[in-house]
């Protein structure tokens, strides 16, 4: 450790710490906009672009930004000296001299890191206003471009380049002409990007935010011909009740239910009971590929891959083209929903398809762009019509003037509202593929496992390997049945490209593009660089999972009754037709 003294207080700190994080240990708060650090997730940016974090260091000329100076022993430091002040509030006019000021109808209005600080600061006036430079808006199906409102604090480009490895976006131009684009600053929808939001996930500013659609979905509600139904994925629940200060991971369903009933949706569903639906048939091709594989039939792949997550299959189809064939075909439980829903359920309610309006409830930006995908579309429309985010429905909930918090609880609808305790882990690390293990352990022993909780694969390390013992299997493969869990693009790629390289033999992988999984997907309320509320999101939908009576997908009788009336078992040519897809290089 080294001694410092900030604004006269002596602390002791690790030699590796910056400015910034001695103060905090010392109970100083630095003001920061290009800085942010997520323990847990591992990301960093410290490229000490804004210069607000400024400060006086004792025996050193210019001012140094405290984010990116690592502290010395006997270091002495000032945070709050007149010169520091003036020099920030300049810097925060020089930055606002180039940004435009309709705070008022930004998407990030009352989230806005910037704002915040020119509140802080008082800025009253912009002293060096003049031209604003102009650049085109870049709208994708996910995630809607404002460059003009980019502030070169390059959090996006860390998260995008380091953590998720898609290299989508980097600084291009000099001076004025800056901005943080694609290469040749071309559209996002024609680049590889996966649409998996973690860039608008760290956006200070408005910059970057989602393809917004709860307008249309306000003038369906209101069209007395659409009968409007909805699905809610496992995250949004134990995120939701953030947007109205209730604790994060506080579980929500039941108020949320009431919620959507009273905007006024004529049914409203559970994603959970599609994550069922999934289950039975990953499980089973799962258990099918492994069978052939020991029965000597080499065209068979294995490890199986998980394919639920729109941003790891758009980046498999461009990053692995080699393995296509790899990951489990069967849908997304969002799509698996609009399939069943628009393709059995109305038929049986006897809505016309041109009449159901789908909507999804999710915590992803990718799920909008999944949704808009041809393969999922009947006769040119979509099987699920819009997919709004957490965050958008906590903003509608409240333009109603409903008070979430206030709420009775009341139950999802059935036949498609009901689920286990497995399809609620979905929405976590992990989750997938302990609740295909769950189904996959007792259709092959024949027994009923005595516990479903498989400790070994929670966690929230970025890889993770465990080894799961199935008795009858185990002699046949000549090891125990190796899963591997990957979270983050970045820790995908790893992974993969070790599966690549015939390094590691593993039978089955789950991977979500989105550290800690959904509950840290693109869509959900800002975390503002605290992982803790992704933690706690991940408690709150273990705890549910835990106090749930039926625990594992195939007891769900819901989904019994569907294979008994239309699909007769899981993979037979009908599932095959309305639950299986196919992957485009
Ligand atoms: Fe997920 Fe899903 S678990 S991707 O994270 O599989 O978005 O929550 O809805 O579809 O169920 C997101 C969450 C879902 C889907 C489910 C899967
Ligand atoms: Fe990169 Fe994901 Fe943002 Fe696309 S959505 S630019 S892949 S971080």
């Amino acid at each position: 450790t080294v001694k410092v003294t900030i604004d006269g207080i002596s602390i002791e700190v690790p030699k590796s710490a910056t400015i910034v994080s001695a103060a905090k240990s010392a109970g100083i708060t630095i003001p920061t906009l290009c800085y942010l650090q997520m323990g847990g997730a591992d990301y960093k940016n410290d490229c000490a672009s804004c210069r607000i974090c400024v400060v006086e260091v004792e025996g050193r000329r210019n001012l140094a930004p405290a984010c990116a100076t690592p502290v010395y022993d006997g270091m002495v430091v000032t945070t709050n000296s007149m010169k520091v002040m003036q020099k920030r509030k300049t810097v925060l006019e020089l930055l606002l001299s180039d940004h435009p000021k309709d705070c008022l109808s930004c998407s990030k209005n009352g989230e806005c890191e910037l704002q915040d600080l020119a509140t802080q600061f008082g800025v009253r006036e912009v002293r060096f206003a003049g031209k604003e430079s102009e650049y085109r808006k870049d709208y994708s199906p996910s995630i809607i471009r404002d460059v003009d409102k980019c502030i070169m604090c390059r959090r996006c480009e860390t998260m995008c380049n380091e953590i998720q490895t898609c290299g989508v976006l980097s600084g291009v131009n000099r001076g004025f002409e800056a901005v943080v684009a694609p290469a040749f600053e071309q559209d996002l929808e024609d680049s590889v990007c996966t649409y998996c939001g973690q860039c608008v996930a760290v956006c200070p500013v408005g910059a970057l935010h989602e393809a917004d659609h709860t307008w249309k979905l306000v003038k369906d509600i209101a069209n007395p011909k659409k009968k409007v139904i909805v699905q809610v994925a496992p995250a949004v629940r134990v995120a939701l009740g953030e947007e109205f200060g209730l604790e994060p991971g506080t579980d929500v369903t039941g108020k949320m239910v009431t919620a959507l009933k009273k905007l006024g949706f004529d049914q409203v569903f559970d994603t959970n009971w599609a994550a069922d639906l999934t289950i039975m048939e990953e499980a089973s091709e799962l258990i099918d590929r492994v069978t052939r594989k020991l029965g000597g039939d080499e065209d068979v792949k294995l490890p199986i891959l998980t394919s639920c997550c729109p941003a790891w299959v758009k980046f498999f189809e461009h990053n692995y083209p080699d393995f296509l064939d790899v990951p489990s075909s069967a849908k997304s439980p969002q799509q698996m929903f609009g399939a069943v829903a628009k393709g059995i359920w109305a038929k049986e309610e006897g809505i016309a398809r041109e009449d159901l309006v789908c909507v999804s409830i999710m915590p992803c930006l990718a799920k909008k762009y999944e949704a808009s995908r041809d393969e999922f579309k009947v006769d040119g429309t979509p099987d699920v019509d819009y997919s709004v985010s957490t965050r958008e429905l906590a903003a509608l909930l409240k333009q109603a003037n409903i008070d979430l918090k206030r709420l009775d609880e009341d139950k999802f609808d059935n036949p498609l509202g009901a689920s286990t305790g497995a399809a609620d882990i979905f929405g976590r690390t992990g989750g997938v593929i302990e609740a295909a293990t769950r189904t996959a352990y007792e259709w092959i022993t024949k027994e009923s496992l005595e516990s479903v909780d498989f400790e070994d694969l929670r966690g929230m390390e970025g890889i993770r390997v465990a080894e799961v013992s199935i008795p009858g299997l185990d002699e046949k493969l000549g090891s125990k049945f190796r899963i591997g869990i990957a979270h983050g693009l970045g820790a995908a790629r790893e992974l993969m490209d070790k599966l690549r390289a015939g390094e590691e033999t593993l039978h089955a992988i789950e991977i979500m593009a989105c550290k800690g999984g959904c509950i840290g997907g693109g869509g959900q309320p800002y975390h503002h660089g605290d992982f803790g509320i992704i933690r706690k999101r991940f408690e709150g939908l273990q705890n549910i999972d835990n106090n749930k009576e039926i625990r594992k997908s195939h007891e769900n009788k819901y989904i019994q009754e569907l294979y008994e009336k239309h699909l007769g078992k899981p993979m037979s040519h009908e599932a095959h037709h309305l639950l299986h897809t196919k992957y485009f290089p």
